[in-house]
């Protein structure tokens, strides 16, 4: 029994319209108590209008649409109230709701609702969050395939292949008196593993490009004081955000700021000079700094190119060189003589030309990125990379000469790292697909 609830679907604030919405198995019933029409009857999608009453107080004029299941987003009866946009009304229409049988639904109901029904996988049901979320056309693009399945549908040639080799190896242990089905022999494990796990790599490299697009890449701009950290944030940015002086020790407090550079959104952080101060507060800056270091997924360091290389910029090239980098060299025009093969910028001048060049090569998104389905969450390709470990496992297991029913094991654990994608890691009772692909037992 799924009990019906009630939300608000629109922002609690005042606008034209609001939705309140419904769904759940009694839906229609506790519906027909507060509206004008008697709507229990109505079998497919339809919209009516009429008043929201409590006894014979009119709530509002509303416009209803009614979506009969399983043809809804939730896939059981569902209602929306299309009501005016007054918050006030729209707390009276869900507390009639309540009054005659409803509950206040949790966050995310109606979308674990649609997954329970299997109206959509839970690939489908992250994407939800994200399209919601997204602030990039390009990030709003990735989610938008997650959200209408196509993403999933890359999870299915894996499925298969492994569900494919363990029936088949079920059935060779089973039914070893069946001599027409295929041995599965260790050459024939090692060959098909090696097929899925370079179908996974592939996911997995197409997944993490995806999901810088969809979630950028946190940059920290660190150097000593004065290399003109500041402004090369505020260039990069196009406004006047962090303060810049020519008086060391300016900037105590990390700046923040966003910029889209072709579609990938770096969250940029401009950091205190880092170097030996007195200052309590500024140290407490510089502490800042480094750790913003430490979490950093790319760093630019910042070099003043009018000076030669001090011993706190080795520091800070120390300190920064396990991490993914780019070294910049700013206040080029104060400089004739340039090395090669180096990235030199004018904050002042507004040049970064080579900086942003530089950043498109070493973030080093492939255009295809942008454009097909893939992977997008850390839980998604890190269950990718969890079967692909058990697919290993299952390879030495075969290499080794292990009995076939202990390679089987690796391959399930596979196996279900890949339906738990999808969310349906419960289905795993391979009987049914071992019957239908072998007619064993007919
Ligand atoms: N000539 C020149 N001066 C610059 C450039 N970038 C920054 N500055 C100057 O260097 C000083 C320090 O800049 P700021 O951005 O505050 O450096 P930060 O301490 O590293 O954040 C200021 O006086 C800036 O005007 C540049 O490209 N060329
Ligand atoms: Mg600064």
């Amino acid at each position: 029994m799924f009990e019906t609830i009630v939300a608000l679907a629109t922002p609690p604030m005042k606008s034209a319209l609001a939705i309140v919405r419904l769904s759940g198995d009694d839906c229609f019933d506790v519906v027909s108590k507060i509206f004008s029409k008697d709507i229990r009857k109505i079998d497919k999608r339809t919209a009516l209008v009429g008043q929201i009453k409590t006894g014979e107080t009119v709530i509002d004029d509303v416009v209803l649409n009614v979506y009969k299941g399983p043809k809804s987003f939730t896939g059981e009866d569902s209602v929306e109230i299309i009501c005016h946009g007054s918050l006030l009304i729209a707390n009276e229409i869900i507390q009639a709701c309540l009054a005659v049988g409803a509950r206040l639904a949790t966050n995310g109901e109606y979308s674990s609702r649609a997954f329970m029904h299997n109206k959509i996988d839970l690939v489908q049901a992250e994407a939800i969050n994200d399209v919601i979320n997204a602030t990039t056309k390009e990030s709003k693009q990735i989610s938008m395939m997650s959200l209408s399945g196509e993403t999933s549908t890359l999870i299915y040639p894996i499925k298969k292949r492994i569900a494919d080799i363990l029936s088949l190896i079920e059935v060779n242990i089973d039914f070893p008196e069946y001599e027409d089905i295929e041995q599965a022999n260790k050459s024939m494990i090692i060959d098909t593993v090696d097929e899925i796990h370079q179908m996974i790599q592939k996911l997995i490299k197409d997944g993490e490009q995806a999901l810088i697009i969809k979630e950028g890449i946190k940059t920290a701009i660190i150097g000593k004081p004065n290399v003109g950290k500041s402004s090369i944030l505020n260039a990069l940015l196009g406004e006047e955000k962090a303060i810049v002086t020519d008086i060391a020790g300016t900037t105590r407090d990390i700046v923040e700021g966003d910029v889209n550079l072709g579609g990938i959104t770096l969250h940029l952080l401009d950091t205190a000079g880092i170097h030996e101060a007195k200052d309590v507060v500024e140290n407490i800056g510089i502490n800042k700094a480094k750790s913003s270091l430490d979490e950093a997924e790319l760093v630019l360091v910042i070099l003043d190119a009018s000076s030669e290389l001090s011993n706190e910029d080795k520091e800070i090239l120390e300190l920064s060189k396990d991490k993914k980098r780019i070294i910049v060299y700013n206040k080029a025009d104060l400089v004739k003589e340039k090395e090669e093969n180096t990235v030199y910028v004018s904050a002042l001048n507004k040049n970064l030309d080579s900086l942003v060049l530089e950043l498109k090569k070493v973030i080093g998104i492939e255009e295809s990125a942008f454009k097909n389905p893939a992977l997008n969450n850390t839980r998604q390709i890190g269950l990718l990379k969890k079967a692909d470990v058990a697919l290993n496992k299952a390879k030495i297991d075969a290499e080794n000469d292990l009995t076939v029913d202990l390679i089987s094991v690796s391959l399930l654990e596979a196996y279900k790292a890949i339906l738990e994608i999808l969310g349906e890691e419960n289905q795993t009772d391979l009987s049914k697909e071992i019957f239908s692909r072998f007619c064993v037992g007919k």
